[in-house]
Protein backbone atom coordinates (compact mmCIF):
# COMPACT_ATOMS: atom_id res chain seq x y z
CA UNK A 1 0.00 0.00 0.00
CA UNK A 2 1.17 3.96 -0.82
CA UNK A 3 -0.34 7.01 -0.46
CA UNK A 4 0.30 8.97 -3.46
CA UNK A 5 0.91 12.81 -2.58
CA UNK A 6 1.60 15.51 -4.60
CA UNK A 7 6.08 15.17 -4.72
CA UNK A 8 6.41 11.89 -2.68
CA UNK A 9 4.62 8.49 -3.01
CA UNK A 10 4.45 7.58 0.74
CA UNK A 11 5.48 3.53 1.38
CA UNK A 12 2.70 1.95 3.47
CA UNK A 13 4.53 -1.22 3.91
CA UNK A 14 5.40 0.22 7.62
CA UNK A 15 3.38 2.61 9.37
CA UNK A 16 4.69 6.28 9.17
CA UNK A 17 5.11 9.10 11.86
CA UNK A 18 3.24 12.40 10.89
CA UNK A 19 4.31 15.32 13.18
CA UNK A 20 2.53 17.81 14.25
CA UNK A 21 3.20 21.52 13.37
CA UNK A 22 0.42 23.92 15.66
CA UNK A 23 1.02 27.47 14.22
CA UNK A 24 -1.89 28.47 16.21
CA UNK A 25 -1.79 30.72 19.65
CA UNK A 26 -4.85 28.63 21.07
CA UNK A 27 -4.08 25.18 21.12
CA UNK A 28 -4.80 22.47 23.64
CA UNK A 29 -1.04 21.08 23.94
CA UNK A 30 1.03 23.04 22.65
CA UNK A 31 -0.38 26.25 24.36
CA UNK A 32 1.27 28.67 21.85
CA UNK A 33 4.72 27.66 21.95
CA UNK A 34 5.07 27.63 18.12
CA UNK A 35 2.91 30.68 17.50
CA UNK A 36 5.49 32.64 16.15
CA UNK A 37 7.21 31.02 12.78
CA UNK A 38 10.62 31.01 13.37
CA UNK A 39 9.81 28.78 16.44
CA UNK A 40 7.41 27.06 14.34
CA UNK A 41 10.25 26.33 11.72
CA UNK A 42 12.89 24.77 14.08
CA UNK A 43 10.16 22.92 15.21
CA UNK A 44 9.10 21.69 11.65
CA UNK A 45 13.07 21.03 11.47
CA UNK A 46 13.36 19.55 14.96
CA UNK A 47 10.35 16.31 13.87
CA UNK A 48 12.09 15.79 10.52
CA UNK A 49 15.47 14.98 12.96
CA UNK A 50 13.53 13.27 14.98
CA UNK A 51 12.49 10.86 12.14
CA UNK A 52 9.22 12.49 11.30
CA UNK A 53 7.72 10.91 7.69
CA UNK A 54 5.46 13.83 6.86
CA UNK A 55 5.03 17.26 8.50
CA UNK A 56 1.28 18.58 9.35
CA UNK A 57 0.68 22.60 10.02
CA UNK A 58 -1.97 23.75 11.02
CA UNK A 59 -3.29 27.49 11.57
CA UNK A 60 -6.25 27.17 13.51
CA UNK A 61 -7.10 25.08 16.37
CA UNK A 62 -9.83 22.56 16.05
CA UNK A 63 -9.95 21.55 20.08
CA UNK A 64 -13.48 21.61 20.96
CA UNK A 65 -15.19 25.31 21.66
CA UNK A 66 -12.15 26.78 20.32
CA UNK A 67 -13.04 30.17 18.18
CA UNK A 68 -13.05 30.46 14.39
CA UNK A 69 -9.88 31.97 12.71
CA UNK A 70 -11.05 34.15 9.17
CA UNK A 71 -8.71 32.59 6.18
CA UNK A 72 -6.30 35.36 5.71
CA UNK A 73 -5.57 35.52 9.53
CA UNK A 74 -5.05 31.31 8.97
CA UNK A 75 -3.03 31.71 5.97
CA UNK A 76 -0.96 34.57 7.41
CA UNK A 77 0.03 31.96 10.53
CA UNK A 78 1.40 29.17 8.34
CA UNK A 79 2.72 30.55 4.79
CA UNK A 80 6.16 31.27 6.01
CA UNK A 81 6.23 28.04 8.04
CA UNK A 82 4.77 26.49 5.22
CA UNK A 83 7.68 27.92 2.78
CA UNK A 84 10.65 26.63 5.12
CA UNK A 85 8.60 23.21 5.49
CA UNK A 86 8.35 22.19 1.74
CA UNK A 87 12.80 22.50 1.86
CA UNK A 88 12.95 19.66 4.52
CA UNK A 89 12.65 16.70 2.01
CA UNK A 90 9.62 15.17 2.98
CA UNK A 91 6.01 15.64 2.36
CA UNK A 92 4.27 19.14 3.69
CA UNK A 93 0.56 18.53 4.75
CA UNK A 94 -1.38 21.78 5.68
CA UNK A 95 -3.89 20.84 8.18
CA UNK A 96 -7.20 23.43 6.95
CA UNK A 97 -11.05 22.65 6.35
CA UNK A 98 -11.12 26.04 4.07
CA UNK A 99 -10.80 26.35 0.39
CA UNK A 100 -9.01 29.61 0.19
CA UNK A 101 -6.35 27.95 2.09
CA UNK A 102 -6.30 24.97 0.36
CA UNK A 103 -5.54 26.72 -3.18
CA UNK A 104 -2.86 29.06 -1.14
CA UNK A 105 -1.26 25.72 0.30
CA UNK A 106 -1.27 24.07 -2.91
CA UNK A 107 -0.02 27.08 -5.01
CA UNK A 108 2.89 27.42 -2.09
CA UNK A 109 3.87 23.82 -2.71
CA UNK A 110 1.67 21.57 -0.27
CA UNK A 111 1.79 17.78 -0.62
CA UNK A 112 -1.21 16.80 1.42
CA UNK A 113 -4.43 18.89 2.41
CA UNK A 114 -5.66 17.08 5.78
CA UNK A 115 -9.53 18.42 6.16
CA UNK A 116 -11.09 17.52 9.48
CA UNK A 117 -14.22 18.42 7.44
CA UNK A 118 -13.69 15.71 4.93
CA UNK A 119 -13.56 18.09 1.59
CA UNK A 120 -17.32 19.00 2.74
CA UNK A 121 -17.12 22.79 2.49
CA UNK A 122 -18.65 23.87 -0.64
CA UNK A 123 -15.68 24.20 -3.45
CA UNK A 124 -13.34 22.18 -0.82
CA UNK A 125 -13.28 19.19 -3.58
CA UNK A 126 -12.84 21.45 -6.62
CA UNK A 127 -9.91 22.79 -4.41
CA UNK A 128 -7.65 19.80 -4.75
CA UNK A 129 -9.00 18.37 -8.01
CA UNK A 130 -6.53 18.22 -10.50
CA UNK A 131 -3.58 19.13 -7.37
CA UNK A 132 -2.11 15.87 -7.47
CA UNK A 133 -2.20 16.44 -3.64
CA UNK A 134 -2.74 13.86 -1.33
CA UNK A 135 -5.88 14.47 0.87
CA UNK A 136 -6.71 13.40 4.60
CA UNK A 137 -10.65 12.98 4.78
CA UNK A 138 -11.39 12.83 8.57
CA UNK A 139 -14.70 11.70 10.20
CA UNK A 140 -16.37 14.67 12.63
CA UNK A 141 -19.59 16.46 12.85
CA UNK A 142 -20.91 19.54 12.94
CA UNK A 143 -18.20 22.32 13.96
CA UNK A 144 -15.62 22.30 17.08
CA UNK A 145 -17.64 25.06 18.61
CA UNK A 146 -20.59 22.29 18.72
CA UNK A 147 -19.37 18.95 17.78
CA UNK A 148 -19.76 17.14 21.09
CA UNK A 149 -23.74 18.07 21.24
CA UNK A 150 -23.24 15.73 18.22
CA UNK A 151 -21.65 12.62 19.92
CA UNK A 152 -25.13 10.25 19.83
CA UNK A 153 -24.83 6.77 17.47
CA UNK A 154 -26.15 3.93 17.53
CA UNK A 155 -22.93 1.69 15.50
CA UNK A 156 -20.41 4.32 15.90
CA UNK A 157 -18.04 1.99 13.83
CA UNK A 158 -20.52 1.59 11.01
CA UNK A 159 -21.64 5.40 10.84
CA UNK A 160 -17.91 6.85 10.66
CA UNK A 161 -17.17 3.82 8.26
CA UNK A 162 -20.26 4.75 6.15
CA UNK A 163 -19.03 8.54 6.06
CA UNK A 164 -15.41 8.07 5.31
CA UNK A 165 -16.95 5.28 2.15
CA UNK A 166 -18.97 8.24 1.01
CA UNK A 167 -16.53 10.87 1.21
CA UNK A 168 -14.05 9.13 -0.45
CA UNK A 169 -16.88 8.09 -3.32
CA UNK A 170 -17.42 11.92 -3.65
CA UNK A 171 -13.75 12.53 -3.92
CA UNK A 172 -13.19 10.33 -6.55
CA UNK A 173 -15.87 11.48 -8.28
CA UNK A 174 -14.80 14.76 -8.28
CA UNK A 175 -11.16 13.51 -10.03
CA UNK A 176 -9.53 12.49 -7.40
CA UNK A 177 -7.06 9.51 -7.85
CA UNK A 178 -8.13 6.88 -5.42
CA UNK A 179 -4.46 6.66 -4.08
CA UNK A 180 -4.09 10.06 -3.14
CA UNK A 181 -7.01 9.49 -0.59
CA UNK A 182 -5.99 8.49 3.26
CA UNK A 183 -9.08 8.39 5.94
CA UNK A 184 -9.13 9.63 9.65
CA UNK A 185 -12.00 7.93 12.21
CA UNK A 186 -11.55 11.56 13.69
CA UNK A 187 -10.86 10.15 17.47
CA UNK A 188 -12.06 12.66 19.36
CA UNK A 189 -14.31 14.46 17.40
CA UNK A 190 -17.79 15.10 17.89
CA UNK A 191 -17.54 11.68 20.40
CA UNK A 192 -17.12 10.42 23.40
CA UNK A 193 -14.43 8.71 25.47
CA UNK A 194 -16.73 5.68 25.28
CA UNK A 195 -17.30 6.13 21.18
CA UNK A 196 -13.50 6.59 20.84
CA UNK A 197 -12.40 3.24 22.07
CA UNK A 198 -15.50 1.45 20.62
CA UNK A 199 -13.83 2.85 17.34
CA UNK A 200 -10.51 2.32 17.83
CA UNK A 201 -11.59 -1.66 18.86
CA UNK A 202 -13.41 -1.53 16.06
CA UNK A 203 -10.68 0.69 13.49
CA UNK A 204 -9.84 -2.54 11.59
CA UNK A 205 -12.98 -2.61 9.61
CA UNK A 206 -12.29 1.09 8.42
CA UNK A 207 -9.35 -0.25 6.62
CA UNK A 208 -11.80 -2.24 4.19
CA UNK A 209 -11.95 0.82 1.67
CA UNK A 210 -8.81 0.28 0.69
CA UNK A 211 -7.71 3.81 1.28
CA UNK A 212 -4.95 4.48 3.85
CA UNK A 213 -5.49 5.12 7.26
CA UNK A 214 -4.38 7.82 9.44
CA UNK A 215 -5.08 8.57 13.33
CA UNK A 216 -4.71 11.24 15.64
CA UNK A 217 -4.53 9.84 19.25
CA UNK A 218 -1.60 12.13 20.69
CA UNK A 219 -2.32 13.71 23.90
CA UNK A 220 -6.33 13.29 23.68
CA UNK A 221 -8.82 13.81 26.29
CA UNK A 222 -9.60 10.28 26.11
CA UNK A 223 -6.41 9.22 27.15
CA UNK A 224 -6.85 11.49 29.83
CA UNK A 225 -9.99 10.35 30.96
CA UNK A 226 -8.80 6.39 30.98
CA UNK A 227 -5.65 7.13 33.07
CA UNK A 228 -6.29 10.95 34.90
CA UNK A 229 -3.13 12.43 33.49
CA UNK A 230 -3.05 15.69 32.31
CA UNK A 231 -2.36 16.80 28.69
CA UNK A 232 1.45 16.93 29.70
CA UNK A 233 2.00 13.45 31.09
CA UNK A 234 0.02 11.86 28.51
CA UNK A 235 3.29 10.17 26.17
CA UNK A 236 2.72 6.30 27.24
CA UNK A 237 -0.92 6.73 27.23
CA UNK A 238 -0.33 8.07 23.59
CA UNK A 239 2.45 5.57 22.47
CA UNK A 240 -0.38 2.78 23.71
CA UNK A 241 -3.30 3.90 21.94
CA UNK A 242 -1.34 4.67 18.70
CA UNK A 243 0.40 1.25 18.39
CA UNK A 244 -3.14 -0.63 19.34
CA UNK A 245 -4.37 1.76 16.10
CA UNK A 246 -1.07 0.44 14.27
CA UNK A 247 -2.33 -3.33 15.31
CA UNK A 248 -5.72 -2.11 14.05
CA UNK A 249 -4.67 -1.14 10.34
CA UNK A 250 -3.49 2.43 11.30
CA UNK A 251 -1.25 3.02 8.45
CA UNK A 252 0.02 7.16 9.60
CA UNK A 253 0.00 7.99 13.16
CA UNK A 254 -0.48 12.01 13.79
CA UNK A 255 1.63 12.81 16.48
CA UNK A 256 2.91 15.93 18.23
CA UNK A 257 5.87 13.00 20.11
CA UNK A 258 7.85 12.10 16.77
CA UNK A 259 10.99 10.83 18.59
CA UNK A 260 9.35 8.60 20.72
CA UNK A 261 6.69 7.22 18.34
CA UNK A 262 9.64 6.02 16.07
CA UNK A 263 11.47 4.62 18.65
CA UNK A 264 8.32 2.92 19.36
CA UNK A 265 7.27 1.77 15.78
CA UNK A 266 11.23 1.31 15.41
CA UNK A 267 10.34 -2.62 17.68
CA UNK A 268 6.92 -2.84 16.12
CA UNK A 269 8.54 -2.91 12.82
CA UNK A 270 11.28 -4.73 14.03
CA UNK A 271 8.76 -7.65 15.49
CA UNK A 272 6.12 -7.40 13.17
CA UNK A 273 7.15 -6.21 9.77
CA UNK A 274 10.74 -7.93 9.85
CA UNK A 275 8.98 -10.12 7.47
CA UNK A 276 7.18 -8.03 5.38
CA UNK A 277 10.27 -5.78 4.35
CA UNK A 278 13.55 -6.99 5.70
CA UNK A 279 15.79 -4.03 6.44
N1 LIG B 1 -6.73 16.06 15.40
C1 LIG B 1 -6.55 17.38 15.62
C2 LIG B 1 -6.33 18.24 14.54
N2 LIG B 1 -6.29 17.77 13.27
N3 LIG B 1 -6.39 15.96 11.76
C3 LIG B 1 -6.56 14.65 11.53
N4 LIG B 1 -6.49 14.17 10.28
N5 LIG B 1 -6.79 13.77 12.56
C4 LIG B 1 -6.87 14.18 13.85
O1 LIG B 1 -7.12 13.33 14.74
C5 LIG B 1 -6.70 15.57 14.12
C6 LIG B 1 -6.45 16.44 13.04
C7 LIG B 1 -6.56 17.91 17.01
O2 LIG B 1 -5.32 17.74 17.63
P1 LIG B 1 -4.15 18.87 17.78
O3 LIG B 1 -3.53 19.19 16.48
O4 LIG B 1 -3.21 18.40 18.79
O5 LIG B 1 -4.85 20.13 18.37
P2 LIG B 1 -5.42 21.41 17.67
O6 LIG B 1 -6.83 21.11 17.40
O7 LIG B 1 -5.26 22.43 18.73
O8 LIG B 1 -4.66 21.72 16.45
Amino acid sequence: MHWQTRRFRIDLRRPRVMGIVNVTPDSFSDGGRHDDTRAAIAHCERLVAEGADILDIGGESTRPGSPRVDADSEWARIEAVLAAAVTLGVPVSVDTYKPEVMRRALDAGADIINDVQALQLPGALAAVAGSGAGVCLMHMRGEPASMMDLAVYGDVVAEVSAFLGQRAQAAVASGLPADTIALDPGYGFAKTTQHNLQLLAGQQRLAAWGHPLLVGWSRKRTLGDVTGRPVDQRLPASLAAALRAVSAGANVLRVHDVAATVDALKVWVAVDGATILPH
